[in-house]
């Protein structure tokens, strides 16, 4: 059963739209193709269909190798959904915890 489901809400993390975005990776290649995106975005068709694959991958393919395949192109997605789509991606709290210092633990 292969399964693929849509945003489940307006606001999501980072972390989840990342996962979401990753179900879609076929080939599983690490990275977004236009065929892709055009498949993740055909997901969302009710909710905005108007939100065409190539104009997405356009805005966020810094690189121009017509695939979203580093964290900083994924960065420009978040940024584009959020301001095309009115939706609302947070840094997720998980994903800040890994950043601050260790606990310091004396073995005595
Ligand atoms: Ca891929
Ligand atoms: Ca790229």
């Amino acid at each position: 059963m292969f399964c693929i489901p849509v945003l489940p809400r307006r606001e999501m993390t980072v972390e989840e739209f990342k996962t979401w975005l990753n179900r879609f990776d076929m080939d599983m290649d690490g990275k977004i193709s236009r065929d892709e995106l055009k498949q993740a975005l055909h997901s969302l068709n009710s909710w905005f269909g108007w939100w065409k694959a190539r104009r997405v991958m356009k805005e966020a393919d810094e690189n121009g190798d017509g695939h979203i395949d580093n964290d900083k192109e994924v960065e420009k997605l978040i940024a584009y959904a959020e301001r095309h789509l009115s939706i609302k991606i947070y840094e997720s709290p998980w994903a800040e915890r890994r950043f601050q210092a260790p606990v310091e633990l004396n073995e005595g």
